[in-house]
């Protein structure tokens, strides 16, 4: 499957052909290129245990909490959730936005459904068909995988029927605190508006190049809130014809990055696109979706949390000079779910 065979499947929504054609590759290949890649690649499986489920949140014990802490200054509060809309919000193709519907409304008490409660009090409900990643989510240790085995070394047939090992309520769980650290790469690196052009790759040294713009210096176990501009092109009030799912800016796959956030010990990688990551890659001649997840989530077990909602964040950073916060983020504990909804807050 060529490249814009790929992007054509992932046009009419079909991520499950894109899936199949990569697959059909690998089949004659023997080996998954995710396979080779990550031959003798870092991994933290046992690391923490052998019963492990929340992989490098492990990192964010009390002492990170307290790191976190110290960098609120002026007590302002961002939210990074964008907002779940009916039938309208960015999402990974195959997947849909969230769909709400009134279960009961003030058109019951009009019709004479509903009557009144004891006292005069009346009510609203609603119920909502969500992809659990269809909107500002984290994603469970065990949702994406490659080979024969999901984080920690569990068969992913753990997935079947819900995840019994690796899934999100285990990160919801622990819940995820810590400093937080904005690197604005858009603003850093991209054109005048702020924003990474389609298909841009962020490298390390792109990361390393934003926080020495920011005059901020990278700590070990920070978490790393990403901002390419990506998502706000979805949300532009003339639809910019730029944003397509299958180009997204967003990091791309080397073993230098790898090695570094595992040095780094990054315990969460949350990011304004949707998969962090840019999801089409060219890898020595190869054309790999989502490499990173293997890499980072299945391997080392950092938390990805996509489709963040960063601009007034980034806007304030940018005037204030001020890229660390407070950052916490809890998860849904959605049992066996391999993802969550989710609104960080940022604390400054
Ligand atoms: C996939 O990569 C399939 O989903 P997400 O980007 O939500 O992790």
């Amino acid at each position: 499957m060529n490249r814009i065979e790929l992007m054509q499947a992932a046009r009419v929504g079909t991520y499950m052909g894109i899936a199949a054609g990569l697959a059909l590759a690998t089949a004659v290949a023997g080996e998954s290129v995710m396979e080779r890649l990550q031959q003798d690649a870092p991994n933290n499986w046992g690391k923490w245990g052998d019963d492990d489920q929340v992989g490098a949140l492990n990192y964010l014990d009390a002492e990170q909490v307290l790191r976190g802490v110290a960098e609120v200054r002026s007590g302002r509060t961002f939210t990074l959730q964008v907002p779940m809309t009916h039938g309208h919000g960015p999402v990974f193709p195959g997947r849909t936005p969230p769909l709400h519907f009134m279960a009961h409304d003030q058109g019951m008490y009009l019709s004479g459904k509903s009557e009144p409660m004891p006292g005069g009090m009346k009510y609203s409900d609603d119920v909502a068909f969500i992809y659990l990643q269809g909107t500002t989510h984290v994603d469970a240790l065990a949702h994406t995988w490659y080979g024969d085995y999901v984080y920690g070394g569990e068969s992913p047939d753990s997935t079947i029927h819900g995840h019994v090992h690796g899934d999100v309520s285990a990160l919801g769980e622990y819940g995820i605190v810590g400093r937080g650290v904005l690197l604005d790469v858009g603003r850093a690196l991209g054109g005048e508006n702020g924003r990474l052009a389609p298909d841009s790759c962020v490298h390390l040294d792109d990361i390393k190049a934003t926080a020495e713009a920011q005059g901020v210096e990278l700590e070990k176990r920070d978490i790393l809130v990403l901002r390419t501009g990506s998502i706000p092109r979805f949300f532009d009030e003339d639809a910019d014809t730029a944003w397509d799912a299958m180009t997204e800016p967003g990091l791309c796959y080397s073993r230098e990055l790898v090695d570094w956030l595992d040095d780094m010990e990054i315990p969460n990688l949350v990011a304004d696109n949707l998969a962090v990551e840019k999801v089409i890659q060219e890898i020595d001649g190869e054309t790999v979706l989502i490499p990173l997840h293997g890499a980072l989530m299945r391997d080392l077990g950092i938390v990805l949390t996509e489709i963040a909602w960063l601009e007034e964040l980034a806007d304030d950073s940018a005037s204030d000079g001020q890229y660390t916060f407070l950052f916490t983020a809890a998860p849904l504990k959605m049992v066996e779910g391999s993802g969550s909804p989710v609104n960080p807050i940022a604390i400054k």
